[in-house]
């Protein structure tokens, strides 16, 4: 399409919001999406999810709009002879190249709030440009998207694991460049994930990452490995972009700290009636910091297990720093660390 044509189109046509549901193969991408939808649509927000995954064949719930009808991975495999990981790639950029395909189907989407259910491939995420560009274009057509990554909560149960993680989440937010939500899924799971090195405020917060490089060391394999952690966390810190929103997808308050942390990054604002709609579906009076209340319902679980010993390097409870706003998101990380080793007054 013509240059002039497209920046056209996009003067005139009306915004539209949604959220672009990324992150590692089986972290509860479409999941997420199905449950995001149901709970939109519960608040009377018209939700329709976009499946962009050309590997989910057969759709086990319904979706308005398919990539599988422009092309599918089976097919491509089969036709080029390439593998699950090229193929997948390949059709992300044959989306690309056929984005007036989807600028088309899009059209009749309007006047909905777009769940975008990803492909599980990281490097989609963190180097490769079709994707990307695909976004981008969408921004044209005044999409206002933000990202969601999700990232199993599971790693959180392994130091060096975590860190890979977050190098992992950092790329990605450096790369999409859209506004960004990272989400710590299945956290249903956690306690039967095992023992947790530190409390849950630590993974969610990203605190002070010289304990993780300090419990790392503890283990003699990693030993060896101390440096290159040490500088791999220095690296996140001094971005200090890296921060995660627990999420639970059969609960409603956990539901709903993710949507608000969504509307917040792409500016979607919602009128009365779905205010008051949110109000019944929480049918009980909530304080103001969501995110406190849910770290702290898993915390206090019976079963939900920490390290008790690291938790006394952190004395006064510093977990409830999320729920007091002492530090806030976006300080730079060796300012963290200086406040977190202060004692409390
Ligand atoms: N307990 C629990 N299971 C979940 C949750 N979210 C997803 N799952 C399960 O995790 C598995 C993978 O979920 P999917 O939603 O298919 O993950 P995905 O990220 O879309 O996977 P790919 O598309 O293959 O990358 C499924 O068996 C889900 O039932 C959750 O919040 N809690
Ligand atoms: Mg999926």
């Amino acid at each position: 399409m013509a240059e002039g044509s497209r920046a056209e189109g996009s003067r005139t046509a009306p915004l539209a919001f949604g959220q672009v549901v990324i992150g590692p193969p089986g972290s509860g991408k479409t999941t997420y999406c199905h449950a995001m939808r149901e709970f939109l649509a519960r608040l009377g927000r018209s939700v329709a999810v976009v499946n962009l995954d050309p590997a989910n064949e057969a759709l086990a719930r319904p979706c308005a709009l398919d990539i599988g009808e422009l092309v599918t991975l089976p097919d491509v495999m089969a036709g080029l002879g390439l593998g699950p990981n090229g193929g997948l790639l390949y059709c992300m950029e044959y989306l690309e190249a056929n984005a007036d395909w989807l600028r088309e189907r899009l059209r009749a989407l309007r006047g909905h709030y777009l769940l975008f259910d990803c492909p599980g491939q990281v490097e989609l995420y963190t180097h490769h440009q079709a994707l990307k560009n695909v976004l981008a274009q969408l921004a044209k057509w005044n999409f206002r998207l933000a990202a969601v990554h999700l990232v199993d909560s599971h790693y959180c149960t392994d130091p060096g694991k975590f860190i890979s993680v977050l190098c992992t989440s950092l790329a990605t937010m450096l790369h999409v460049e859209l506004p960004h939500v990272n989400v710590l899924s299945k956290m249903d799971l956690i306690e039967q994930y095992g023992k947790l090195a530190f409390n849950l405020d630590y993974y969610t917060e990203v605190l002070d990452l010289s304990y993780l490089v300090d419990h790392l060391a503890s283990d003699p394999f990693f030993r060896n490995f101390r440096r290159l952690n040490e500088k791999l966390v220095e690296v996140i810190e001094d971005y200090s972009l890296v921060s995660f929103v627990p999420l639970n997808v059969q609960d409603k308050q956990s539901m709903r700290q993710v949507m608000q942390a969504v509307d917040k990054a792409n500016g979607y604002s919602f009128g009365d009636q779905e205010h008051r709609s949110l109000e019944a579906l929480m049918s009980a009076a909530v304080g103001a910091d969501f995110h406190f209340s849910s770290t702290l319902a898993v915390q206090e679980n019976p079963s939900f297990s920490c390290d008790s010993e690291r938790l006394k390097a952190f004395p006064g409870r510093v977990w409830t720093l999320s729920g007091n706003r002492q530090i806030e998101p976006g300080k730079a990380g060796r300012a963290r660390k200086k406040e977190i080793r202060s004692p409390p007054s």
